[in-house]
C-alpha cells in the first residue's frame, strides 16, 4: 500500500522533515532484521485525535526489545509523548502510527552488544488493510504452506522486523493464488494466526482464539475484542484450533490494529457464513470503542493533544 507523506518523522528525539528521515545502507537492522516495531491507530473522536491503547503498544515494543536483548534509549512515557507529538504534528484526524527501534550505522556483524539503538516514529493515513469490503463481504483465506515461527527459532511474541519475512512469504503466496490473506499453522499443525492479524472462530456462544503459545502475537486488538465480546455476552476460550475447526466454523473473523475486525468468507474454498452475527456485533462495538463512543473504555483513547 502506498504511503502518503506527512510533514515530520520523530527520529532520536528530533522532529525531522519527512524527506530527511533516512538511514545509511549499512544500517545493522537493514542487514539482519534486528529491529522491533509497533503499529498503532489514531482515531477521530469528539475530543480530537485519540491514539488507541498507545501506552500498551509502547509497552509491547519494550517487551519485544527485551526478548531481542535490545537496550531502549528512551522511557515508555517519553515514547508515548513522542507518538502524541507526531500525531498532533501530522494534523490528521486519524492515522496509522509506526514506531520502530533499530540498530543503526556503525557496527556490523551479528553481535549486538556494541550497537546503539535508534528510534523513529512516523504517522501517515492508512485505509482498510484488507480492503474496503472486509467487514461486510469478508476476506478469502488460504492456509499457508509456510509454517509460523517456532518459539525457539524466532520468538513470535516479539514484533521483530525480521519475523515479517515469514509473514511476507505467506501473504504473497496467498495473494498470488487469488486469496486475500494467509492463515498460518505452527510446527504442531495447529492454527496460529494470520500474516498480520489474530484470528477468532465463532462456535455457538463461544469465541475461540489461539493462545500466544500457538505462535500468535499477543494482539492488542485480540485483547480488546475479548473484552468487547464478554460485554456482548459471548464466552471466550483461548485455545488451540485444528485446521478442520476452521472449515466447519459457524463464523470466523480476524483482527489487528491495521485490519480492525474483518470478516472471513471462506477458508481454502470452504464457504463460511459471512458476515456472521458475532462478527457484525463485535465490529460495530469495536468501531465505537476506538472512536471514544464507549465510556467504559475511555482510558484506551489516549488524546494526542
Ligand atoms: N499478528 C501479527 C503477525 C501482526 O503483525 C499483528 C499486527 C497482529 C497479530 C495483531 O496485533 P495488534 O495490532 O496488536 O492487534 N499487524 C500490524 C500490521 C503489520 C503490517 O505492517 O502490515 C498491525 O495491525 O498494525
Amino acid at each position: 500500500m502506498p504511503i502518503t507523506p506527512t510533514s515530520h518523522i520523530w527520529m532520536n528525539g528530533e522532529m525531522v522533515p519527512w524527506e530527511d528521515a533516512t538511514v545509511h545502507v549499512l544500517t545493522h537492522t537493514l542487514h539482519y532484521g534486528t529491529g522491533v516495531f509497533e503499529g498503532i491507530r489514531a482515531y477521530e473522536t469528539d475530543r480530537g485525535a485519540a491514539i488507541f491503547r498507545l501506552t500498551e503498544h509502547i509497552e509491547r515494543l519494550y517487551r519485544s526489545a527485551k526478548i531481542l536483548n535490545m537496550d531502549m534509549p528512551y522511557s515508555v512515557p517519553e515514547l508515548v509523548d513522542a507518538c502524541k507529538q507526531v500525531v498532533a504534528d501530522s494534523g490528521l484526524p486519524s492515522c496509522y502510527v509506526r514506531p520502530i527501534a533499530y540498530y543503526g550505522y556503525g557496527e556490523m556483524g551479528l553481535a549486538t552488544a556494541d550497537c546503539k539503538t535508534e528510534v523513529a516514529i512516523a504517522a501517515w493515513p492508512w485505509g482498510a488493510y484488507l480492503g474496503d469490503d472486509a467487514v461486510t463481504k469478508g476476506v478469502r483465506m488460504k492456509i499457508s504452506s509456510w509454517t509460523r515461527h517456532d518459539h525457539n527459532i524466532m520468538p513470535p511474541a516479539s514484533k521483530t522486523t525480521g519475523n515479517y519475512a515469514n509473514s511476507t512469504l505467506a501473504k504473497m503466496e496467498a495473494l498470488r493464488a487469488g486469496y486475500d490473506e494467509a492463515i498460518m499453522l505452527n510446527n504442531a499443525g495447529l492454527v496460529s494466526e494470520c500474516s498480520g492479524e489474530n484470528l477468532f472462530v465463532g462456535c455457538g456462544d463461544v469465541l475461540i482464539t489461539p493462545p500466544t503459545s500457538s505462535g500468535a502475537l499477543p494482539g492488542i486488538t485480540q485483547d480488546t475484542v475479548i473484552s468487547i465480546a464478554e460485554d456482548l455476552g459471548y464466552d471466550i476460550a483461548v485455545a488451540d484450533l485444528a485446521r478442520s475447526d476452521l472449515y466447519v466454523a459457524d463464523e470466523i473473523f480476524v483482527c489487528g490494529t491495521a485490519a480492525e475486525v474483518s470478516a472471513v468468507n471462506s477458508v481454502d474454498d470452504r464457504d463460511i457464513a459471512c458476515p456472521g452475527p458475532r462478527t457484525a456485533a463485535i465490529a460495530e462495538a469495536y468501531a465505537d470503542v476506538v472512536r471514544g463512543r464507549n465510556e467504559k473504555y475511555s482510558s484506551w483513547n489516549e488524546h494526542a493533544s
